[in-house]
């Protein structure tokens, strides 16, 4: 028994290195895993391909049609085909529920309504937003951005939300603010993370980004994708999406946004330094320590060991957007 059990049987061993839980795999962790429970997860997924799994439950998982929105002309087209939901809402990174792709279904567990949106630090306006606020006061756009994770896979989504800008103005941070920490949802009985405590993970999963990032234009909250409210796998209710950064400076499911004036520590650089930084930009010659982010593979576009691999782009090909906030 080993962790390697846990993975989807459609994921190549090599591919393990190239993972956020990659450290899990170690060897000074493989010691701490033998003798536990984790052969049961395996057989449960053993032999289906993601095709293979289309089915009611799935789509269950798909949330409410939304039809008040608009759409927004200058994200349309970003030279690459949508990926299918199919491959989208079934392949997530959500750690809270679990270490493999595979876990729209346990992720269904999240209480994502009723909602509070709590925001605070250094702002005028101190806010708490329920979900009924949050519709009042932000209109919907859609946009199709390009998603790139940091373990070089990518696709292309169409997201409903509002730019971050819009929130910024409703609450006004203060001259002292400098840095933004969003958190997510955490509750040990429901989102306890990996089944195995082999180490303290930072819980809850929190980001962080500069002020000037958080008002750039492509800086957006999601509630909803392919024209439907937020499924619980990507994030609901409302999640963050920087598309010019990693994924993993996505967080889901916010709860607290606050304004700071420090830098505040993130989830994935405090358990890795070295290997995620704060600023995560997509970067293509910036290698990963254990792996090339040259290139990426294209989520849903063959079966999943064979998916089309094309050239990553320099922030995720949005640099007439980004590139001045680091010039
Ligand atoms: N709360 C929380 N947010 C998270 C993660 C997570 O594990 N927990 N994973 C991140 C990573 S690594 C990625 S790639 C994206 C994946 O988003 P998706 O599953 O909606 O595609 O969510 C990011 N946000
Ligand atoms: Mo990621």
């Amino acid at each position: 028994m080993s962790f390697i059990h846990i993975r989807p049987d459609w994921q190549l061993p090599e591919k393990l290195a190239t993972t956020e839980a990659a450290f899990l795999n170690r060897r000074k962790f493989l010691k701490n895993l033998a003798g536990v429970g984790l052969g049961m997860a395996a057989t449960s997924c053993a032999g289906r391909s993601l095709k293979a799994q289309g089915n009611e439950e799935f789509s269950n998982t798909l949330g409410e049609p939304l039809s008040n929105f608009t759409v927004n002309p200058a994200f349309t087209d970003v030279g690459r085909p949508v990926t299918e939901q199919m491959f989208a809402s079934r392949y997530n990174n959500f750690y809270e529920f679990g270490l493999t792709k595979n876990i729209w279904e346990s992720a269904q567990k999240l209480p994502s309504d009723p909602w509070k949106l709590e925001v605070s630090g250094l702002v005028n306006k101190p806010t708490t937003y329920d979900l009924d606020d949050l519709y009042a006061k932000f209109p919907l756009e859609e946009r199709i951005y390009r998603f790139r994770c940091v373990e070089a896979w990518a696709m292309v989504v169409p997201w409903l939300g509002f730019p971050m800008r819009q929130l910024l103005e409703d609450v006004e941070p203060t001259s002292d603010a400098k840095y933004v920490r969003f958190e997510s949802f955490y509750d040990e009985k429901i989102t306890p993370g990996p089944s195995f405590s082999f180490s303290n993970l930072p819980w809850p999963y929190h980001e962080g980004l500069r002020i000037e990032e958080m008002a750039n234009d492509l800086a957006f909250f999601a509630v909803g994708i392919y024209g439907r409210t937020m499924p619980k796998q990507h994030g609901a209710p409302i999640r963050m999406v920087v598309p010019w950064k990693y994924g993993f400076k996505g967080g889901k499911s916010i709860v607290k946004i606050e304004f700071l004036a420090e830098q505040p520590t993130t989830y994935w650089n405090t358990i890795s330094p070295n290997e995620y930084k704060f600023e995560a930009n997509v970067e293509p010659d910036v290698s990963h320590p254990r792996w090339s982010q040259k290139r990426e593979r294209l989520v849903g576009s063959g079966e999943p060991w064979d998916w089309v691999k094309q050239d990553t782009l320099l922030y995720n090909g949005y640099g007439e957007y980004v590139a001045d906030l680091y010039a």
